[in-house]
C-alpha cells in the first residue's frame, strides 16, 4: 500500500522511420501521452496508446489528456493508501476512457512493482523469456513498394507479416505478397474498413492461405463478425472490439472470432489484459500482443505480457528500429531468429533517457497532492 504523491503528464512526439497508413488514417509522427506516477516509495511509467485523432478508438490524445487530468489523477491523488488491487475502484467513477485509465494503471502498477523489486513480467505470470515477433506493415505506396518493404523485414528474421489492408487495392497486393513468399505466416488487418456486403472480398482472401483476418468490420458488429465467419475457413481475429475481458468472452461465444488480438491500452491496462488472456485461454482460443507503434515504454510492457501462455502467436512487438531511429528508452532489439528478450528489471524493467525525453517534449503539466 503506498500513496501517490504527484502525477507527471507530458505529451512526446517522435518522428516515425516511415509513415503508417491504416484504412482509417496516415501518422508520420508518434504523439503520445506518458505519465510518470511518484509514489512515497518509488515512480513508475504509464504510456497512453490514444492516436491524434479518434481514428482507432473514441479516445484521442486531446481527450485522453483532459480525462487524465481532469478526473483520473485527482482521484489516483485522493485516494489515500492504495495497492494496484484498488485502482479499478479508485476510478469507477469515470465511464469508459480505457486507454486514459491505462496509462495510470500501468504507471502505478510500474511503481508498486518497482518498490517490491519485482519484473511486470513476473508480476503478470510470464511464461518465456523470449517472445516472437511479427511486423505490421502499413498501406504502401505501390505494390513494388509493399513488396520491397516485406522483404526487408522477412530478412530481418520477422516471423510474421501482417498487411494493413483497405478497400480497392486488397486482394491484388495480399495475392502479390503471398505469391512472393508461399510459405510465411500472413495475416491481414482491416481495421473496420468493411460490411457483409463484401464477401466477395473476403471469399477471395479465404483463397491465400491467411493465418487470419483482423477486426474485417465495424467494431460493434460482433454478431456480423460471427455471420462473415461462418462463411469462410480463414480465422477472424478482433482487435478493436475487444475493449473489455466480458466484450471478449461474449465475442468467444458468439463465434465472432477465433483469436484474439489483445492490447493492453484498448482494455483498461495490464491487469484487464490479463484477464483477457485468461477467457480466452479457458476457451481455448489463441490471443497475441498486439501494438500501437508504442515508445520503448509501452514496448516494455507490451512484451511482458506477451511472454504469458495463451500468447501463441508471434505479435506486433517490434523491433524500436522499426519505428524510430531513436526511442525514448534504450533501443529493443530483435534477435535474428525473430524473438525479443523480456525485460527482467523491476516493474517494466526501462526508463525514458532524460534527454531523449526532453527533446521530444511538446508539453507538460504537473499534478500534486492537493
Ligand atoms: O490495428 O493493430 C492495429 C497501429 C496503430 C493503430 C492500430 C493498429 C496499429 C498496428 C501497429 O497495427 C502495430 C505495431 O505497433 O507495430
Ligand atoms: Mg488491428
Amino acid at each position: 500500500m503506498t500513496r501517490v504523491r504527484a502525477v507527471e503528464l507530458r505529451l512526446v512526439g517522435l518522428p516515425l522511420v516511415r509513415p503508417f497508413r491504416t484504412s482509417f488514417g496516415v501518422e508520420t509522427e508518434k504523439t503520445c501521452i506518458l505519465a510518470r506516477v511518484e509514489t512515497d516509495d518509488a515512480h513508475g511509467w504509464g504510456e497512453c496508446v490514444a492516436g491524434v485523432d479518434p481514428g482507432f478508438s473514441e479516445e484521442f490524445n486531446a481527450g485522453a489528456w483532459l480525462a487524465i487530468a481532469g478526473f483520473l489523477a485527482p482521484a489516483l491523488l485522493s485516494a489515500g493508501d492504495i495497492g494496484s488491487a484498488d485502482i479499478d475502484r479508485v476510478f469507477s467513477s469515470v465511464r469508459g476512457n480505457p486507454m486514459a485509465k491505462a496509462t495510470l494503471v500501468n504507471a502505478f502498477l510500474d511503481a508498486e512493482l518497482r518498490a517490491a523489486g519485482r519484473s511486470l513480467a513476473e508480476h503478470l505470470g510470464a511464461v518465456q523469456d523470449r517472445v516472437a515477433c511479427g511486423v505490421s506493415v502499413g498501406i504502401a505506396s505501390s505494390t513494388e513498394s509493399l513488396l520491397e518493404q516485406v522483404s526487408g523485414y522477412l530478412a530481418e528474421g520477422y516471423r510474421r507479416i501482417k498487411l494493413k489492408i483497405e478497400p480497392g487495392t486488397d486482394i491484388e497486393r495480399v495475392r502479390a505478397v503471398r505469391e512472393a513468399n508461399p510459405e510465411i505466416l500472413l495475416s491481414v488487418d482491416a481495421n473496420a474498413a468493411y460490411t457483409l456486403a463484401d464477401l466477395d472480398v473476403f471469399r477471395a482472401l479465404d483463397e491465400l492461405g491467411l493465418l487470419m483476418i483482423e477486426q474485417p468490420l465495424h467494431h460493434e458488429d460482433l454478431l456480423d463478425h460471427a455471420v462473415l465467419q461462418e462463411q469462410i475457413g480463414t480465422d477472424l481475429c478482433l482487435d478493436e472490439s475487444i475493449g473489455s475481458a466480458a466484450l471478449a468472452r461474449a465475442a468467444i461465444e458468439l463465434g465472432a472470432c477465433r483469436i484474439v488480438n489483445i492490447k493492453q491500452g484498448r482494455v483498461g491496462g495490464l491487469d484487464e489484459a490479463k484477464r483477457v488472456h485468461d477467457v480466452a485461454r479457458a476457451a481455448d482460443v489463441p490471443v497475441w500482443c498486439g501494438g500501437m507503434l508504442e515508445t520503448g515504454v509501452g514496448r516494455a510492457s507490451n512484451l511482458a505480457l506477451a511472454a504469458l501462455p495463451g500468447f501463441t502467436l508471434p505479435g506486433d512487438t517490434s523491433a524500436s528500429a522499426r519505428y524510430f531511429t531513436d526511442d525514448l528508452t534504450a533501443p529493443f532489439e530483435m534477435a535474428p531468429d525473430g524473438t525479443m528478450a523480456v525485460p527482467t528489471g523491476p516493474g517494466i524493467g526501462v526508463e525514458p533517457r532524460p534527454d531523449r525525453l526532453a527533446e521530444c517534449t511538446i508539453r507538460l503539466e504537473r499534478l500534486d497532492e492537493e
